[in-house]
């Protein structure tokens, strides 16, 4: 609608185009009512469409329009987290409110004044930078937020949680989506000692943690694949999915281990169809996600081979390499510099993703050899976990340099996957109207005259075509 942002409308006038490259089912992210703080992962009404987006209605006409061409849409589930501005999250800032424990708010350390620095339950760090716990003047507690402030983690200890989540996802079944990719589904379940306290906390038994470069401990050795995950996840199938036909659920997985993922995905336990799971993205990173190292080939066959072993007798693997979070995979571990090499190494990857056991996931633009952004100014970047990590870690902490900083988001910066979708060589590669009145929400990348659908559409030796040769392969 020329606002410079996508929309749904957009989405369902461009199903011809995904069913003519092949694919079975579209991921949405999340479009629900949310302040955007995380692109949408913080989710203030999940009934609801954001009017970024468009409406229920228009919702309801993308899903009719794909099922009529075949195609299957499933939901950006983001249920680890809520926005700070969910009704429920507000309610809960009420100690004497039935949602006072449906998130994980805890008193200030003992002897400190609450909201003063080291008053913090422990000294967990956020992946978005600052500490995991923040204050609450209203309650006078702190509430664990593992990502941004304006996502307090939801607490699935509580049955209650449990079952307004279920509704909600058996509400959207029942409008007609096709299942759910599951945003950090394995942090639902939080490892708690036996007084159901969290590591660090006022003499819990359990440790929490080393402290790390930038002044925090991680929290995710006691906050992925916790003792209850496989309960949880075997509940939310009776309650949401038993009886019904023809759906699919992913989860994204940070924290999991090829064997763990058998048994999640193995059908006779009753859980998982699939899981993204991060071993191999992480082969170019050492400790923080901003100090990256050199790819080598044989680390990318070492982790992928792990997984298909892993899937031998039973369970199943999602491929992928590219998708909201992740650079774009022909300049990260491809050779982007110029044309034959960028095309030859996309097409590498594209075989490499659909030749394997598991089900094969390419991200928008992918199918086209889109590359990375080449970003050069941080006024560029739009992604919360960037920014933040530059202020923490050059400005802060000072355990990066600003070069190594600006070099580290160029190469792996989640905004280098969200520059708009290449669609033609027009002013705004077709995202939007050449005349928009509102640019693009980020900058469109100057390659997209050169690299765009409507100039591999019709061509058999673009990428496009060599992905849908593929596709239709598998
Ligand atoms: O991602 C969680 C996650 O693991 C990523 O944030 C990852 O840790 C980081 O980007 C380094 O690769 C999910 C969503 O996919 C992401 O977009 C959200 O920001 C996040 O959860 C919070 O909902």
């Amino acid at each position: 609608n020329g606002d410079g942002v996508g929309d749904l409308k957009g989405i369902t006038s461009r199903l011809d185009y995904l069913a003519d490259l092949g694919v079975d089912v579209v991921w949405l992210s999340p479009v629900y009512k949310s302040p955007q703080d995380d692109n949408g992962y913080d989710i203030s009404d999940y009934q609801d469409i954001d009017p970024l987006f468009g409406t229920l209605e228009d919702m309801d006409e993308l899903l009719a329009e794909a099922h009529k061409r075949g195609l299957k849409i499933v939901m950006d589930l983001v249920v680890n987290h809520t926005s700070d501005e969910h009704a429920w999250f507000q309610a809960s800032r009420d100690k004497d409110d039935p949602h006072a424990d449906w998130y994980w708010w805890r008193p200030a350390r003992p002897g400190h004044e609450p909201g003063t620095p080291g008053a913090e339950p422990n000294q967990w760090g956020s992946y978005f930078g600052g500490s995991a716990w923040q204050y609450d003047p209203k309650r006078g507690e702190y509430y664990l937020h593992q990502f941004s402030r304006k996502q307090p983690d939801l607490n699935w200890e509580n049955p209650e949680v449990r079952k307004a989540v279920y509704k909600m996802m058996n509400w959207w079944m029942d409008r007609g989506i096709d299942g759910f990719r599951m945003d950090v589904i394995t942090l639902i379940s939080k490892r708690l000692d036996g007084h159901g306290r969290l590591p660090g906390e006022i003499d819990s038994e359990l440790s929490e943690g080393e402290m790390g470069e930038e002044g925090y401990t991680d929290a995710s050795p006691f906050c992925s694949d916790g003792p209850r995950l496989d309960e949880f996840l075997a509940e939310m199938r009776r309650e949401v999915f038993e009886g019904r036909e023809g759906y699919m659920n992913v989860g994204e997985a940070p924290g999991i281990t090829p064997a763990r993922n058998e048994h999640v995905t193995d059908p006779k336990n009753g859980e998982l169809d699939m899981l993204f799971l991060f071993d191999h993205v992480g082969i170019d990173q050492e400790g923080s996600k901003w100090n990256t190292v050199p790819f080598e080939v044989k680390n990318l066959r070492a982790r992928l081979a792990d997984q298909q072993e892993a899937v031998k007798n039973a369970g199943w693997a999602s491929l992928f390499f590219c998708n909201h979070d992740q650079p774009r995979v022909v300049s990260r571990w491809g050779d982007d510099a110029d044309r034959e090499s960028r095309e030859l190494s996309a097409k590498a990857f594209g075989m490499l993703l659909h030749m394997h056991r598991g089900t094969p996931y390419i991200y928008e633009g992918e199918e086209l050899g889109m590359t990375n952004a080449h970003f050069t100014t941080l006024e560029q970047y739009r992604d919360l976990e960037s920014i933040n990590a530059y202020r923490q870690r050059v400005e802060e902490a000072k355990c990066q340099s600003a070069e190594s900083m600006m070099a580290a988001l160029a190469l792996i910066g989640r905004d280098n996957a969200r520059t708009p979708m290449q669609w033609d060589a027009s002013r705004y590669a077709g995202f939007t109207a050449p005349d928009a009145a509102t640019e693009p929400w980020i900058g469109v990348n100057p390659n997209h005259v050169e690299i765009n659908a409507a100039e591999e559409f019709d061509d058999p030796g673009s990428v496009y075509s060599f992905y849908k040769k593929l596709i239709a392969m598998r």
